[in-house]
């Protein structure tokens, strides 16, 4: 009720915030992703046992956003936050080769998700400043990401550590949003 009176309000005056979940295997880069956004520097993280929730601002996207554990014994609460969310960012470390299958099977139980179904998914083939680094391509390749057509989906080159894509990213989902429905 609360949530739903501070979203008309937003909306009367113009200024809507969207609800934003980053998911993702551990080590993905979840956490460096939410605080270069939110303080536009590269930090030393530690594993997320539990979440991280942050109001930030880019271009002219305000968002609420939840960053959850992405360790195997913490995904099975992730669906505890799937409720009333507008957009999902999927990250993956694209040197993480190893797990791509488990990243997949992670991300298709989010996109089968029937509270997540009018959200829009944003996978970030993060970490793009390692040499190792998988492309983007080969990560929409390897996530089966084509296969995916009754939900609004993109891939986007990231790197926490440089920032690059991040905005981007942002972007596509402001404007998903808008012209969803
Ligand atoms: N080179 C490089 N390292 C990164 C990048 N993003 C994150 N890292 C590193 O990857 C490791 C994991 O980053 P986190 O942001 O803690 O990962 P997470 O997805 O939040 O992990 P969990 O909280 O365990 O789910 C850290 O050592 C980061 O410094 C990136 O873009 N490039
Ligand atoms: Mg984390």
């Amino acid at each position: 009720m609360g949530n739903a009176l501070s979203r008309l309000i937003s909306s009367l005056f113009g200024e809507k915030e969207v609800r934003i979940l980053i998911l993702g295997l551990d080590n993905a880069g979840k956490t460096s992703i939410l605080y270069r956004l939110k303080e536009g520097t590269f930090h030393s993280t530690v594993p997320t046992i539990g979440f991280n929730a942050e109001q930030i601002e880019v271009g002219k996207l305000k968002a609420q956003v939840w960053d959850l554990g992405g360790q195997e014994s913490i995904r099975p609460y992730w669906r505890s936050y799937y409720q009333e969310q507008e957009a999902v960012i999927f990250v993956v470390d694209s040197c993480d080769a190893n797990r791509m299958q488990i990243a997949k099977r992670e991300l298709m139980n989010i996109i089968e998700e029937e509270e997540l179904k009018n959200a829009v998914v944003c996978v970030f083939a993060n970490k793009q400043d390692m040499p190792e680094a998988l492309s983007a391509a080969e990560i929409a390749e390897a996530l089966g990401l084509s296969s995916i057509v009754d939900k609004k989906w993109t891939i986007i080159a990231t790197s926490a550590l440089r920032g690059d894509g991040l905005k981007e990213g942002f972007e596509w989902i402001s404007d998903s949003i808008k012209t969803k429905a």
